[in-house]
């Protein structure tokens, strides 16, 4: 049934909203990598830093996603798709990003060449939350027969928006600058939503379902780890990290 089905055409001012806004996107070369001469961390002092994401109180009860508008989405669930925006087991938030937010003065880190995948499958964005450093490639693929747009509206970096109307094609994004939080939407299934946040660093993860990261090979030193979160807001606390030393931290929401 999928392999028949024909794309959906995209409405002409999605198309006309797309080609206005190729000229701007920045998802086109990679920038300079790193921003200036690597500074080496020395692996002999060199800590980590394990933080725990907790959620106090009951959740939201998650919404079910209505795909009734797009019948080629709807026919890709045989069960009610739950929205996914607080995720919370056993008192641990998934999908929080966890990074230093502050401490690591003018250091400058290597870039990884491989990009961080967000697949659009099912008319769904997965994985929903992604962080990616600056110069690092953040690749959509469509897994999809729909036509899906990817639009990105950053607050600091310059905005994108490009249709992928082919199965299994892929496109990537650069950032040249950091941003935590930046929301991705499909003009075309509103309920689609992803996040992606950049760092110049690379001491960033995004929380699994037992809400704890680890962020390793840390220069010893005095940071403040932020925890980002899409519907919950921000939170902070200060560490330090002494000479291979392995802090542990708990942030806890709703913020008090
Ligand atoms: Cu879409």
């Amino acid at each position: 049934m999928i392999a028949t089905r024909r794309f959906r055409l995209p409405s002409p001012a999605l198309l006309a909203a797309v080609a206005l806004l190729a000229g701007c996107s920045n998802s086109g070369s990679p920038p300079s990598k790193a921003k200036g001469p690597i500074t080496p961390v020395d692996p002999a002092t060199a800590g980590s830093i394990e933080v725990q994401v907790a959620f106090t109180g009951s959740p939201p009860t998650p919404k079910v996603i209505n795909m009734s508008g797009t019948a080629a989405c709807a026919a890709l669930h045989s069960t009610p798709v739950l929205e996914q925006s607080v995720e919370v087991k056993g008192g641990r938030l998934a999908n929080a990003v966890v990074y230093i937010k502050s401490g690591l003065g003018d250091r400058a880190f290597a870039v990884p060449s491989e990009p961080v995948v967000v697949d659009q499958k099912g008319c769904l964005y997965e994985p929903r939350v992604v962080a990616v450093m600056v110069g690092q490639p953040l690749q959509f693929r469509n897994s999809d027969q729909e036509a899906h747009n990817v639009h990105g509206r950053p607050q600091v970096v310059n905005a994108w928006n490009f249709l992928m109307s082919r199965p299994n094609s892929t496109r990537e994004v650069f950032f040249d600058k950091p941003e935590v939080g930046i929301p991705v939407s499909c003009d075309v299934h509103p309920w689609m939503r992803a996040y992606v946040s950049v760092f110049d660093h690379p001491y960033f993860a995004v929380t699994p379902d037992d809400g704890t990261v680890t962020l390793n090979t840390v220069p010893p030193g005095d940071y403040v780890v932020g925890v980002w979160h899409e519907t919950l807001g921000t939170l902070t606390k200060p560490v330090s990290v002494p000479a291979s030393g392995s802090p542990r931290l708990q942030l806890t929401y709703p913020e008090s």
